[in-house]
């Protein structure tokens, strides 16, 4: 693939992507979009003070390690021309509400998040604003604080959620696509997001509450005696939500299928619960939980599972036991 990282200079205004979330994904945009194109934007906004440039070891796909300095937006000087947003679901909203008064009406704002439910909550408080969401199989993480490594090749599709979003979409993937990576266009990005939701779904919560990677979760009792169960309340839930229809045993084929291709991975949800961060389960299975009930639907495995996995975050770490049903 070309390395296309160095062609484009400037960062005044003409392709300037900012980035609000300094996680892994954040952190692998800022390193793969050409230099001098990408700012962070610090969490509070204060005109009056100079934020200081993020700096880490960067590990590209190849394995080579290079250094990496991205500067932090300065509100003053620099205007945006797209935001890409990589915060964690929960803080989405809040994080936005700080920095958008900053950012003119018309720039495109590109969701990143896991899950479900934290990106219409963006396009119902700003309609209208061109609102995008974005879904990614792209892996980056960071095995310690000062290094981010691009562990997986993925694909990234890209869709407006607003009325003002939909034109704009072609100019956010070319601005994209300066990174060398593989980005879409796609006008049915709700899809898309459910697709990665099933995925999620079936995989993060029992990782957490086994406190295991994901190919383990794979003859673990509590995965094997509730999965079908799990894939029939997503597919009743996608109906009502008037989503084409997917079959139960096709979902859990690709969740089977995922868990074994990402075998040695630590998810999202497990790495979170390890680090005793909060966890997305609220837009994953909570969220099936909440559509369920809003069809007056239960939903008992996807309640279960979100209730084990936050007692996993509120209590101190402990082994789980490995029953199904017990909460
Ligand atoms: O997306 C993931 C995550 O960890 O959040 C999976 C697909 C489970 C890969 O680890």
């Amino acid at each position: 693939m070309a390395d296309n990282r160095h062609h484009v200079q400037n960062g005044n205004g003409n392709g300037l992507t900012a980035i609000l979330g300094a996680g892994s994904l954040g952190r692998l945009w800022a390193a793969l979009l050409p230099t001098g194109t990408t700012a962070f934007i610090p969490r509070q906004h204060d005109p009056e003070e100079n934020k200081p440039d993020v700096t880490y070891r960067f590990q590209g796909r190849h394995g080579r390690q290079y250094p990496v300095t991205i500067p932090s937006l300065d509100w003053t000087t620099q205007h945006p021309d797209a935001l890409i947003v990589t915060t964690k679901a929960g803080d989405t909203l809040s994080a936005l509400e700080a920095i958008l008064p900053n950012l003119k009406p018309t720039v495109p704002v590109v969701l990143f998040q896991n899950g479900m439910g934290s990106q219409q909550a963006v396009a119902e408080r700003w309609p209208d604003r061109p609102i995008m969401a974005a879904s990614t199989t792209e892996g980056a993480n960071r095995p310690d604080n000062n290094t981010t490594v691009h562990a997986g090749q993925g694909e990234t599709w890209v869709g407006g959620l607003t009325h003002s979003a939909s034109p704009l979409v072609t100019n956010v993937v070319n601005q994209l696509e300066a990174s060398g990576l593989v980005i879409h266009e796609e006008p049915e990005i709700l899809k898309r997001l459910w697709s990665k939701l099933i995925i999620n779904a079936g995989i993060n919560p029992y990782t957490a509450i086994l406190d295991c990677t994901n190919g383990d979760i794979l003859d673990a009792p509590l995965f094997r005696d509730t999965i079908r169960q799990l894939c029939l309340e997503l597919a009743e839930v996608m109906h009502l939500e008037g989503l084409p229809p997917r079959s139960p045993d096709d979902m859990q084929s690709q969740i089977e299928a995922v868990a074994r291709n990402t075998a040695k991975n630590t998810s999202s949800m497990c790495s979170d619960v390890r680090r005793g961060k909060p966890t997305e389960i609220d837009y994953i299975n909570g969220y099936i939980v909440s559509r369920a009930r809003a069809h007056n639907l239960p939903a008992p495995v996807n309640q279960m599972l979100t209730k084990r996995v936050k007692l996993r975050t509120t209590k101190p770490h402990e082994p789980q036991s490995d029953t199904p049903g017990a909460i």
